[in-house]
């Protein structure tokens, strides 16, 4: 009866964050199309007529051949479009690493590309082909580890903490495989940082790149993260880099030794409590799944702004559909909302808004309609209006939340007395609104 091992309690296993972010994945993606330019110069960005012009090029040249498809890998070279004639307002999305050799870099002018490396190869952005293969990368690393956050196009952060194997050599065995079954699905490559959060973790994949993994852990916080400049930090901004600055905080580690008073005092409550935070390397956010939606909202903003007494019946209807349309928006996903509110933004361009919490949750196009036009009288509608919005927030998704099942059921609202009397020439607008 009695078992021969007894077993020790399993320790509660050591957080194993990843941050994965693709190597300069739009140009990377052409090159799957057009691999004779490897290990080239490459800048992505500019519209789509250059790279038309190389193929009325080709079809002069060799006019046997279709240039479609397969045949894509067979363009010669020097018939694709260069950075040197480029003239225009277009910027650089991203560049190959040969690229970046000659400075050339995200959010560049392609004429200041242009006059740093005239000789890059440039090609235009083809977003879906970027959304496919996007898609592609994220489903493949689901399947080794299925906890992934998607932080956009080309990066992500992955929980390896409870993944079979995820604590081997603190993550580098897992990272190798994902990096490995990236490369196999996509022909991509790669780089991993994984670390005890996702603040280090978002560092450390800058570490090796391209291709590359590297591994923090705790005790590596002075020796590797206290000397990176601040705006390194994700959360460190270019203004809030210069102000540090100005304080002669340059790295992570002189942000360390400020106390966490003096940080509030110059940045704010939260934002300083914040920076104090994250320079020690602590971060406890956890890895998320499916971002659930705070709120939902449809606005639209008009071809000429309207006054609420002279458009009443065209504002009347863009209000109804812009309720009809959140309605949708939320019975699609499921959900329901206790929260519903208004947002307006004047010919002058300043915004105002106004909600109501209700006793009850609703998804119904009509009670929000009501709920809605409730809090449009609260607002002044003397002036012309911009930007007319409507918003559904304090959302569960009912029988996830345990919420009671009469949520969809409407209820009358009670105007309260301030309703009534302060803008009572809102009526105008919303005349069924006191029927
Ligand atoms: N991107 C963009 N405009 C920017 C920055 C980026 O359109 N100002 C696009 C192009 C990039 C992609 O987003 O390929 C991913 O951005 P990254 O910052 O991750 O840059 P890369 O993946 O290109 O390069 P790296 O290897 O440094 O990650
Ligand atoms: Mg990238």
């Amino acid at each position: 009866m009695l078992s021969p091992v007894s077993q020790p309690p399993s320790p509660t296993p050591t957080r194993r964050i990843a941050h994965l972010d693709m190597d300069a994945f739009f140009a990377s993606v052409e090159l799957l199309r057009y691999p004779q330019l490897k290990g080239l110069p490459v800048v992505i960005g500019g519209g789509r007529r250059r790279e038309d012009d190389m193929f009325a090029r080709l079809r002069e040249a060799y006019p046997e051949r279709e240039w479609t498809g397969a045949e894509l890998d067979r363009i010669p070279v020097e018939f694709f479009p260069r950075l040197e004639s480029y003239v225009g307002r277009g910027v650089a999305t991203t560049a190959t690493y040969a690229a970046r050799q000659f400075g050339v870099g995200s959010a560049m002018g392609l004429m200041k590309a242009a006059r740093l490396c005239p000789q890059a190869i440039l090609l235009p952005v083809d977003f879906e082909e970027m959304r496919r293969i996007s898609r592609l990368f994220k489903n493949t690393i689901r399947e080794i580890a299925p906890v992934v956050e998607d932080r956009g196009v080309d990066e992500v952060y992955i929980d390896f903490t409870h993944v079979p194997g995820g604590q081997r050599e603190n993550g580098r065995v897992l990272a190798r495989l994902i990096q490995k079954s990236i490369f196999q699905a996509t022909g991509l490559t790669c780089s991993i940082g994984v670390a005890p959060n996702k603040l280090i973790a978002k560092m450390a994949s800058e570490f090796n790149k391209p291709n590359g993994i590297s591994i923090v852990q705790t005790d590596d916080l002075q020796g590797l993260i206290w000397p990176l400049p601040c705006r390194k930090i994700n959360g460190v901004g270019p203004k809030a880099d210069a102000k540090l600055q100005g304080h002669g905080i340059h790295t992570i580690g002189e942000l360390a030794q400020r106390e966490r008073g003096w940080l509030v005092e110059h940045f704010g409550k939260s934002y300083g409590a914040w920076l104090h935070e994250v320079s020690w390397g602590r971060d406890d956010r956890p890895v998320q799944t499916e971002s659930e939606p705070v709120s939902m909202s449809r606005e639209t903003t008009f071809e000429r702004d309207l006054h609420a007494v002279r458009d009443r019946a065209a504002l009347g209807t863009i209000f109804t559909r812009l309720c009809e349309q959140v309605a949708e928006d939320l019975s699609s996903k499921g959900y329901a909302g206790k929260t519903i509110g208004v947002k307006l933004r004047y010919d002058n361009f300043q915004i105002v808004t106004r909600d109501v919490t209700l006793d009850h949750f609703t998804s119904d196009a009509a009670t929000i309609r009501r709920q809605a036009g409730l809090c449009l009288k609260r607002v002044d509608l003397d002036r012309r209006i911009r930007l007319l919005g409507v918003r559904v927030g304090k959302l569960v998704k009912p029988g996830t939340e345990g919420e009671p099942p009469a949520v969809y059921s409407a209820s009358p609202h009670t105007p309260t007395p301030r309703d009534k009397t302060r803008h009572d020439h809102n009526d105008l607008l919303f005349p069924e609104l006191d029927g």
